[in-house]
């Protein structure tokens, strides 16, 4: 397998715009291996928080901070992510969390406008924007399920100030609202694989899932070591064991219990 990993000319579209979509990250192979194990691991179910937005429709997310040996953690902890948002962030990196985003047929809800770095800066007590998440679609993404839609180049207005809405932290919709009429509001819709790596300070939203079909997607986010929480918290670091690019394939259910 030769070495996957984000071109110069993407990590250029990243500084500019806050984010880009890496097609085809995960192969098909990889994401059947994922999509068989997510959809059928109860855990995922009665381990999440249900979320409401400002409607009070509730959004299904599972959380975790530390990496294993489970097949997430393959994703989670492969280098091909790692190595990717190091070369964004220009330091030493670790993982902070990675969630399942599980936005059910019909009833899944939305999530509000906000910035990562909005309530990880207040909540987990990390200073400076250097963190990065990596969403890679479970299942297709588009408009009528509620992909992600983003403002491109919005991570240069710098953190906004982000109150309650709903079970949320939306951020204040005067300064979304005027940042609307100058920057393009890009629908990321995503093919399983695909991968979207965004800036913590980039402006995103998600609206609910009216469609037939659900949308889910892993999140896997990631700090630089210099920017630890300086209190105990949710953020805190873990070691993290980086692995190849052929570990979710060589993954198996007995390798993950040796
Ligand atoms: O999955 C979604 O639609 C929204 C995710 C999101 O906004 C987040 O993880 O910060």
């Amino acid at each position: 397998m030769s070495k996957i990993e984000l071109s110069a000319e993407q990590l250029a579209d990243f500084e500019r715009d806050g984010y880009v979509i890496a097609r085809g990250y995960f192969n098909q192979d990889e994401i059947a291996k994922l999509q068989e194990k997510a959809f059928n691991d109860p855990r995922l179910h009665s381990d999440a928080w249900h979320k409401k937005d400002a409607e009070g429709t509730v959004s299904k997310v599972c959380l975790w901070q530390e990496t294993g040996d489970d097949l997430y953690s393959m994703f989670s902890r492969s280098r091909r992510l790692v190595d990717s948002v190091e070369k964004i962030i220009g330091e030493e990196c670790y993982h902070t969390s990675t969630k399942m985003m599980m936005k059910e047929p019909k009833v899944g809800g939305a999530w509000e406008w906000h910035q990562d770095f909005g309530y990880w800066h207040h909540d987990n007590l990390m200073l400076y924007p250097k963190a990065v998440s990596c969403m890679i679609a479970v299942n297709q993404a588009t408009e009528e399920n509620g992909c992600l839609q983003v403002l491109k180049g919005s991570h240069k207005l710098g953190r906004l100030d982000h109150g309650r809405t709903g079970d949320q932290k939306g951020a204040e919709m005067q300064f979304v609202e005027e940042a609307m009429k100058y920057l393009d509001l890009v629908y990321v819709e995503l093919e399983p694989g695909d991968t979207l790596f965004f800036h913590c300070n980039l402006l995103h939203k998600s609206n609910a899932n009216r469609s037939d079909h659900p949308r889910w997607c892993m999140i896997s986010a990631f700090n630089a070591m210099t920017n630890q929480p300086f209190r105990d918290n949710e953020a805190k670091y873990y070691p993290l064991n980086r692995v190849d690019d052929d570990a979710i394939l060589n993954w198996t259910e007995e390798t993950a219990q040796a």
